[in-house]
């Protein structure tokens, strides 16, 4: 048999070594570490390959999870020194995969995870509801989660020790690290967590430091990271394409665009009860295009003065507009949207509690 102890690091080991056909000795096993439109990045015995599946595999697929994804273990065949053809996708350990939030589509995160760290950021944006939701995505998947409380630098001592006090008291099975990619204190604890051979992916909302945060653990400012543009309202997600990396240490990680569905889900359930009242009030705004921020004669403003609408709500309203891409639509269809949008944050939670999430 063939020596395949150097993918040890890349994480492989018996389990997908009984996979592989003994029929086909031509095939060899790579690993997905890149996911793009028309073709994959993988990487093996003689390094990353450009790779692209099969007319059968193709043909064969039905649903988005017969397609390799990120952290897969694929057979290959190597054409040359760049090229490759995915043969097979090898039986996964695990996959963590979610339902689009209006469709019945599934959306493939990464097999063959071994942990996922969810990362929070601990300023302004923090929000257990959201962490929630990825803890439970990570548990129906079979794969141990842990949180990551980043940027621990914006906030004071007390304020992180109430945090981490918060947390332990709802998922008291969770781990909890606590970082900052600025001051760097809690990264060597972080990297002490990332075993040789196994793989973690590091989720959570856009702008958290996930990237960040892979850069202390790689070492270098490798992969691009931003500040998140609240002027701007869109295009914010720095991270575009999932992306596997091997640590020096011999940890595999890999990096994911912050999930927008899981963003809108959570705000539904802050914002669902208010929706409807803050579109109805808005109605009675001087402008119609009123942004609610500054404007004279805006009756949402009056009636979060009058504390009718909870101001907190108002700002988690409009952050969420904007995830949406609202102010990219006409007028017309700001109004159509908000109702129609109410309806679709009340179909999402209905579809949540359908399936008992
Ligand atoms: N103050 C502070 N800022 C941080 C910390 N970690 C990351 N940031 C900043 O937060 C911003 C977003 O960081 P990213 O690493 O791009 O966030 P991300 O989670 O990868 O975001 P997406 O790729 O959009 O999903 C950047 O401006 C970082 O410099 C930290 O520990 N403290
Ligand atoms: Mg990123
Ligand atoms: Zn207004």
């Amino acid at each position: 048999m063939e020596d395949r102890s150097d993918l040890k690091d890349l994480g492989y080991d018996a389990f997908f070594e009984s996979s592989l056909d003994p029929s086909r000795p031509e095939l060899t096993p790579a690993r997905v570490i890149a996911e793009h439109r028309a073709s994959y990045k993988v990487t093996g015995k003689t390094g990353e390959l450009t790779a692209k599946i099969t007319g059968r595999l193709q043909f064969q697929a039905s649903a988005r999870e017969d397609y390799p994804a990120v952290g897969d273990w694929v057979a290959i065949t190597e054409v040359d020194k760049k090229t490759a053809i995915i043969e097979t996708t090898l039986p996964r350990k695990t996959l963590l995969k979610r339902k689009y939030s209006d469709k019945q589509e599934i959306q493939v995160i990464a097999a063959n995870l071994d942990k996922a760290f969810i990362v929070e950021a601990v300023d302004r944006d923090y929000n257990l509801n959201r962490l929630e939701r990825y803890l439970v995505l990570a548990r129906d998947a079979e794969i141990s989660a842990a949180v990551v409380l980043n940027k621990t630098d914006l906030i004071s001592f007390d304020e992180l020790d109430l945090k981490i006090r918060q947390l332990r008291e709802r998922f008291p099975d969770t781990p909890v690290l606590t970082t900052s990619t600025k001051t760097e204190t809690g990264i060597a604890g972080l990297a002490d967590s990332i075993q040789p051979g196994k793989t973690y992916c590091f989720l959570g909302s856009s702008g958290a430091g996930k990237s960040s945060l892979i850069n202390r653990l790689l070492g270098d400012d490798r992969i691009r990271t931003k500040e998140i543009s609240l002027a701007s309202g869109r295009g914010k997600h720095t991270t575009t394409t999932r992306q596997l990396y091997i640590l020096k240490s011999g940890g595999i990680v890999i990096d994911n665009p912050g999930i927008r569905e899981v963003g809108i889900a959570d705000a539904a359930l802050g914002v669902q009860d208010v929706f409807d009242e803050i579109a109805d009030t808005a109605q009675r705004c001087r402008y119609s295009d009123c942004t609610h921020t500054h404007e004279p004669g805006c009756a949402v403003r009056e009636a979060v003065r009058d504390k009718k609408i909870d101001e907190q709500k108002l700002t988690h309203y409009g952050k969420l507009k904007k995830e949406t891409e609202y102010y990219t639509m006409t007028d017309y269809e700001k109004r159509k949207k908000d109702r129609k949008f109410g309806k679709h944050i009340k179909k999402i939670l209905k579809q949540m509690k359908d399936k008992g999430l």
